[in-house]
C-alpha cells in the first residue's frame, strides 16, 4: 500500500505510529505488559508502552533503512487491565520487601509479601506466554513492550518453543544474571538467568553494552562457556578507541548469533542521555546510532530476528524525551525484523 492509498494524513493517531491497522491486518503485533512489580532503584517502566504509543505518533515513517515498513501492518494491542491489576497488587508487596533490604529473616508478613511477589510474577509470565504463543500461532511477528526487563519472560518462553536452535541479541546495561535478587526469583535484575537456567532451547546468549554487574554475574557468563558470550562496554570502548571501527566490532557481535534471533533491548543500554528516567542508568553505553547499525548488520546478515522486546522505557516528568527515543527504536527494531524476514525491502 502506497501511502497515497493508506491516506496516513487523515489516519493519525488512530493507532501506533499513527496508523489504521486492525491487528487482523497486522504483521507485527505489539503486546504492552506495563509490568514494574521489582523496580529497585527508579520506577516508571510500568508507563512505557502508554508513552511509547503517545510518542509513536510523531515518528516520520519514511524509514531510511527499510523500504516502507510499516506497509506490513503494525498494531498495538490494548494494554491488559489484568497485568495493570496485577502489577499493583505485585508492587506494593515487593516495596515492603525493598524496604527490608531483601532481606525477608523470619518475618511472617515479609515472607507473605515475597510470596505475593513470585506468585503475581509466574501469573505475568504464564499470561505473556500464553498470548505471545497465540500470536506466532497466527503468524504475527511479535514485538513485547514493556515494563521493566522481566516482563518479556513468557514471550522468549513462546519463542524458543517456536524457534530450534534459537539465539538472543541481548543490548542492556546489565547482565540480567542474577539469581533471585532481592529474593524476588523474576526480578528484573535476573531475565537472562532465569532464560538460560529455565530453558535448554535457548541455543546462545549474545550480550552487548555490559557495564554494571557484580563478579558472580560475571563469573556465571564465562562459566557458560560457547553458550554466553559478552561484549563488555569497556572493552566495545577500548577497540574503538584503539581504531577499530564499529562495523567490523558488529560483524564480530553477529558472527556469534545462531541463524534464528530474538531481540531483548534493554533501554538502559544505550547513553542514558538517551533514557534519561530508565530505572537504572549508568554511564556509557551505545549511541542510537550504533545500536540501530547493530541490528542493520544483524538484519543484513541473514539471519532472521523472530521478534523482539524493548524494556525499561520510563516517561520522565514534564518531558516526553525517553518516550520519543523509546517509539523510534521500537519503529526501527519493527523495520530490520520485517526486514530480515523479507516482509520488507531493505533501501
Ligand atoms: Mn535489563
Amino acid at each position: 500500500m502506497p501511502e497515497e492509498i493508506l491516506d496516513l494524513d487523515s489516519t493519525s493517531g488512530s493507532g501506533i505510529f499513527g496508523l489504521p491497522f486492525k491487528e487482523s491486518e497486522a504483521a507485527v503485533v505489539y503486546l504492552p505488559v506495563p509490568w514494574e512489580a521489582t523496580v529497585s532503584y527508579g520506577s516508571g517502566a510500568s508507563k512505557g508502552p502508554s508513552s511509547i504509543l503517545k510518542a509513536s505518533a510523531q515518528v516520520d515513517l519514511y524509514d531510511v533503512d527499510v523500504l516502507r515498513p510499516y506497509e506490513a501492518g503494525l498494531h498495538m494491542l490494548p494494554i491488559p487491565r489484568e497485568v495493570r491489576s496485577w502489577n499493583k497488587t505485585a508492587r506494593a508487596a515487593a516495596l515492603k520487601v525493598i524496604r527490608a533490604g531483601g532481606n525477608v529473616g523470619g518475618s511472617r508478613r515479609l515472607r507473605q509479601a515475597l510470596d505475593t511477589v513470585n506468585a503475581m510474577s509466574a501469573r505475568l509470565n504464564a499470561f505473556v506466554r500464553r498470548r505471545s504463543a497465540e500470536l506466532m500461532a497466527a503468524g504475527k511477528i511479535v514485538g513485547l513492550v514493556g515494563g521493566d526487563h522481566s516482563a518479556p519472560y513468557g514471550a522468549i518462553q513462546a519463542a524458543i518453543e517456536s524457534n530450534a536452535g534459537l539465539g538472543l541479541l541481548h543490548i542492556d546495561a546489565h547482565h540480567d544474571l542474577r539469581r533471585a535478587y532481592e529474593g524476588f526469583v523474576h526480578s528484573h535484575a535476573s531475565i537472562l538467568y532465569n532464560v538460560l537456567s529455565d530453558f535448554p532451547g535457548a541455543s546462545k546468549l549474545v550480550q552487548v553494552g555490559i557495564r554494571d554487574f557484580s563478579e558472580r554475574e560475571a563469573e556465571f557468563a564465562a562459566m557458560q562457556g560457547s553458550r554466553v558470550a559478552v561484549f563488555y562496554d569497556r572493552d566495545l570502548v577500548r577497540a574503538k578507541f584503539s581504531g577499530r571501527n564499529w562495523a567490523k566490532l558488529c560483524d564480530e557481535i553477529v558472527a556469534e548469533l545462531p541463524q534464528s534471533v530474538w531481540i531483548t533491548f534493554d533501554i538502559d543500554g544505550l547513553d542514558p542521555r538517551f533514557c534519561p528516567n530508565t530505572g537504572t542508568p549508568v554511564p556509557g553505553g551505545l549511541d542510537f546510532n550504533e545500536a540501530n547499525f547493530l541490528l542493520g548488520v544483524l538484519a543484513r546478515s541473514g539471519r532472521k530476528i523472530v521478534g523482539f522486546d524493548l524494556n525499561e522505557v520510563s516517561p520522565g516528568r514534564g518531558s516526553d524525551w525517553d518516550a520519543n527515543v523509546g517509539a523510534r527504536l521500537l519503529y526501527k527494531l519493527t523495520a530490520w525484523t520485517l526486514a530480515s524476514q523479507g516482509r520488507a525491502k531493505l533501501r
